[in-house]
């Protein structure tokens, strides 16, 4: 596990190493392709899944991987050992920021495999975040920091250039009690149910939840990079949301991917003290079903999710 660990951070630091050359290295702009979500693929994308698969693939450590990147999942080659463990990947969150200088990270999550033998399976892949034994990030912001949990705490580390090293700054990593931020793109507000409308002026101080009690409102803050927005709540306090909306009728169930993006935060969030949901239900007692699942995703403190969940049964019936 440590080695993987390991393997992950050395790939965080190639990729690091090419978002801050930006402009400079030509890596900047789209490829032209289409990745399996629809969504037009960036070169660093590109660039970044390479990279973690090529760094992982010969260790004997997985018995497959799974980015959001690739429509199928990537068992390890035969010329290869094969290992115990499963890797499933975000290479690059926020990607429509690359362009512009602003944080971007990648998500890591994983898993002992379920199969026995041979080659790494779908059924691998799926699995409950409860049965994460790991996960993590690394944010290529102001500076880089690979922040991961393996089930106890959560520990942030920070890339120091001079030596090349993720040295120890942030131990045992707790989302402080008194909530600072609500992040969320408010853009979409047109399309949200009612339940997250009076859920938002809730945080906004404008409205009272069930029991008359008013919040004295919450700074608003949104990256638009997931891994960017979860870190500053992670470190400041508050909730990072995501919801379903009616903007896409193709996407019904919001926007973020429960395998890859939900679950690996959730656990984060909880080993801090926080919690996630998807409206109704932990995130980590999610079963999912397919690779590219979506998810709605409510993420933070625990009194301000669980108050998400009031909000959503209140005004969206939902038991
Ligand atoms: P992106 O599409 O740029 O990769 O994972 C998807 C994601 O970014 C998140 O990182 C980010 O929080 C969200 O989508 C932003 O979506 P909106 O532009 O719809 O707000």
């Amino acid at each position: 596990m440590t080695s993987l660990l390991y393997d992950i951070a050395l790939a965080g630091k190639v990729i690091a190493s090419q978002t801050s050359r930006g402009g400079l290295a030509e890596i900047l702009g789209k490829t032209g392709a289409t990745n399996i979500q629809g969504e037009e693929v960036m070169k660093l994308d590109e660039l970044a899944d390479r990279m973690i698969y090529r760094l992982n693939d010969h260790t004997g450590r997985l018995a497959v991987m799974a980015s959001e990147e690739q429509e199928d999942i990537l068992p390890v080659s035969s010329r290869f050992p094969i290992g115990k463990y499963v890797l499933l990947y975000d290479p690059l969150d926020g990607s429509s920021n690359i362009d512009y200088n602003v944080s971007i990270g990648t998500i890591f999550a994983i898993y002992r495999r379920l199969s026995q033998s041979g080659h790494g399976t779908l059924e691998d892949c799926l699995q409950k975040g409860r049965d994460l034994i790991a996960a993590g990030y690394l944010i290529y912001g102001a500076s880089t920091m690979l922040v991961y949990t393996s089930g106890m705490g959560v520990h942030g580390f920070t890339l120091d250039p001079t030596v090349g090293e993720f040295l120890l700054t942030h131990p045992n990593i707790r989302i402080p009690e008194k909530p600072k931020y609500y992040s969320v793109n408010q853009g979409y507000e047109k399309f949200w149910s009612d339940g997250i409308k009076h859920y938002t002026r809730y945080l906004q101080g404008d409205e009272p939840d069930a029991n008359g009690n008013f919040l004295k409102g919450f700074s608003m803050r949104y990256i638009g990079s997931m891994v960017a927005d979860f870190h500053r709540n992670l470190l400041g306090g508050g909730i990072y949301y995501y919801p379903a909306d009616s903007k896409n009728p193709k996407y019904t169930s919001g926007k973020l991917r429960l395998s890859y993006e939900g679950a690996p935060l959730a656990f984060i969030a909880e080993q801090a003290g926080g919690t996630s949901s998807n409206g109704t239900t932990n995130l980590l007692d999610l079963q999912p079903e397919g690779l590219h699942q979506r998810t709605p995703l409510f993420i933070g403190n625990r009194d301000l999710v669980e108050k998400a969940e009031e909000f959503i049964r209140i005004f969206d019936h939902q038991e």
